[in-house]
């Protein structure tokens, strides 16, 4: 009798756990993505750091929340972390969106100058909306995808282009495209179905969406190295125990790190994809350079006039550089 409930006792105690918290997290972008699995591993981590106290599920595709509302699902604890494009916060403020201007930053090295000097504007606007930037991955720079070559750029002109921010709107409106709003998840059906006809985007979506089943060409104009980031709500952070919350922040820098490696490797290999499956790679011609570069500054002179104190200040620690 002893013995049975001293082994009740001891069975309880075992099994009783402390109670894991447990988060959803949204993304826009597939599992293929090595967004997505840069995230997945960041869960893994903390779950690892936090030793099982806090179990993050990813949620991509846009299964959860679809991207446009990811922020605010954040913002209004539906959720209490996700990750987005940075710059479709750009109709907020356009210090978000500096990193989608063409030909301001085409490197790595720019593109994380760029995040430091961007870095602490957007962690002071997310703020006022009880959010944290966990941490920002860039894409690898974006290059052009059409059916042929396209010399110069009146050969965009009249094309039904994909577009997945507002300053690729303006973009493909400049260079006398028609923009078309398509998430990354829907681009083969999108093409498939003839609503559009070329896109801006990186190797990776450009591999991942199969691009060789519905255009021939990609020109690599790297004309800009744009980037997703992680917000957590500031409140439901708060709330975590101190050392889960320690083990959320490392968990959040090995990912940024992380993240930009994956991008860097990310951007020859599945250039090699398409290239293997029989796309033509190439540079764009000087005339295709001289085009986007006047785009590129017409479109810079629009950010300037509507850019606020703060986002002007981004620009130039950028640039004093
Ligand atoms: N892929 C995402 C954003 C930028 C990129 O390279 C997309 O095309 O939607």
């Amino acid at each position: 009798m002893f013995k049975y409930a001293a082994t009740f006792a001891l069975g309880l105690g075992c099994v009783t756990p402390v109670a894991a918290e447990t988060w959803d997290m949204p993304t826009p972008y597939g599992d293929s993505t090595f967004h997505t699995v840069n995230i997945r591993q960041f869960a893994e981590d903390v779950a690892a750091g936090s030793n099982g106290a806090l179990d993050i599920t990813v949620h991509s595709a846009g299964s959860l929340f679809p991207h446009g509302e990811i922020k605010n699902a954040v913002r209004s604890r539906q959720v209490p972390l996700g990750e987005f494009f940075l710059s479709t916060l750009s109709n907020e403020d356009l210090a978000f969106g500096i990193d989608s201007q063409p030909f301001v930053a085409t490197s790595y090295d720019d593109a994380a100058r760029l995040w430091a000097a961007q870095k602490p504007v957007i962690t002071g606007l997310l703020e006022k909306q009880g959010l944290m930037p966990l941490f920002a991955v860039p894409w690898p720079a974006q290059g052009l995808y059409t059916n042929g070559a396209v010399a110069d750029v009146d050969g965009l002109s009249g094309l039904r282009f994909r577009a997945y921010n507002a300053a690729l709107e303006e973009f493909a409106t400049l260079a006398k495209a028609a923009p078309v709003q398509v998430e990354a998840a829907d681009i083969p059906q999108a093409f498939a179905t003839g609503q559009v006809q070329a896109m801006i985007t990186s190797p990776s979506t450009g591999a991942n969406s199969t691009a060789w089943d519905f255009v021939s060409h990609y020109t690599a104009i790297d004309a800009w190295v744009p980037k997703n980031i992680v917000v957590v709500n500031k409140r439901v952070f708060d709330g975590l125990a101190p050392e889960v919350q320690a083990a959320v922040l490392e968990a959040a820098a090995a990912a940024e790190t992380r993240g930009w490696e994956m991008s860097a490797a990310e951007a020859a290999e599945k250039t090699k994809v398409m290239a293997d499956n029989g796309m033509v790679i190439g540079a764009p011609s000087e005339a295709l350079v001289t085009g986007l570069k006047a785009i590129g500054a017409q479109m810079l002179d629009n950010w300037k006039s509507g850019a606020s104190e703060d986002a002007l200040a981004i620009l130039n620690a950028y640039q004093a550089h």
